[in-house]
């Protein structure tokens, strides 16, 4: 509660975002250098977007080297004993289908979350690296594996969503997809920092408020850029995602409580 009406007060006074702006985009001591090999430069859409080494996606089975920009990202809900697990990753580039598709192999897993459309504002954001409907493709293996897979399609790059309501809904519609899921979920948008980091942030934030933990936005995104650099990439994305936060704490916690209390 208390934590709640700080948070409220910071985003008022404008000093939440200006914590946000303040607070290391890149952990110190954690290396990129994968992603500035030769052979890997291809593989990445921005050049100023990089996983780091520590924490990024090992592919095991790929003829094409071992690298994709992808990381793990674990958040672990204090008191639940949930760890919610994704990978965060980049929209794939015709070049890089293969790999996005050997790791969902090899990592297990079955709910892909999109957050970016192909292409916005005439600018291409992300190769479709599904296939079209009733196009089969014969793999030669017998394996089969059903995924889903969500996308999330008014919110361009830099942005927020046009629609708070809306964006918690689909966040809803993620948790409830993703319940007694062990292997990771993967989430991306572009670049892969922006959006996503929004989206998990938002999650973080909900099973907090469930758990009955307190709820420290900044806590939420510095752990995670612990494990992916620039996740939640402006300070009015931070804002938005704060005040869904209070949102969401009203609804659960505040709401239900004055309903019983009447
Ligand atoms: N947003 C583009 C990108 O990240 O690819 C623009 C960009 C291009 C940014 C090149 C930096 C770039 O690096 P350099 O200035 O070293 O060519
Ligand atoms: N250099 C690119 C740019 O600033 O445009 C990198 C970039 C692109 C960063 C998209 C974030 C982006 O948004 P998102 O991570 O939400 O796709």
């Amino acid at each position: 509660q208390a934590s709640m009406m700080l948070l409220q007060e910071s985003l008022e006074s404008g000093a939440a975002m200006a914590q946000f702006e303040q607070l290391y985009r890149k952990k110190h001591g954690l290396t990129m250098n994968a992603a500035r090999l030769p052979a890997n430069i291809p593989k990445n859409r921005y050049r100023d977007v990089s996983p780091y080494d520590q924490t990024r996606v090992i592919l095991k089975g790929s003829q094409n080297g071992d690298y994709i920009n992808a990381n793990f990202v674990n958040m672990e809900i204090p008191g639940s004993g949930i760890i919610n697990r994704y990978i965060a990753a980049q929209g794939p580039l015709p070049n890089t289908c293969a790999d996005f598709w050997q790791m969902v192999w090899e990592q297990h897993c079955t709910l892909v979350v999109m957050l970016t459309t192909k292409v916005e504002r005439g600018r291409v954001k992300c190769h479709q690296y599904w296939p079209d409907l009733y196009e089969t493709t014969d793999f030669g293996t017998n394996q089969e594996r059903h995924i889903k897979h969500m996308q999330y399609i008014a919110w361009p790059d830099h942005g927020v969503p046009d629609d708070p309501a809306d964006f918690l809904d689909f966040v809803i519609r993620v948790r409830k997809n993703r319940i007694g899921m062990v292997e990771p979920t993967v989430v991306h948008c572009s670049a892969g920092i922006g959006r996503t980091g929004v989206l998990i942030t938002m999650e973080t934030a909900m099973c907090l408020v469930e758990a009955n933990q307190t709820v420290f936005p900044l806590a939420i995104v510095r752990q995670m850029r612990d494990q992916r650099a620039m996740l939640i990439q402006t300070a009015s994305q931070y804002k938005f995602v704060c005040e869904a936060i209070l949102r969401v704490y009203h609804e659960t916690i505040v709401r239900p409580l004055d309903d019983y209390q009447r």
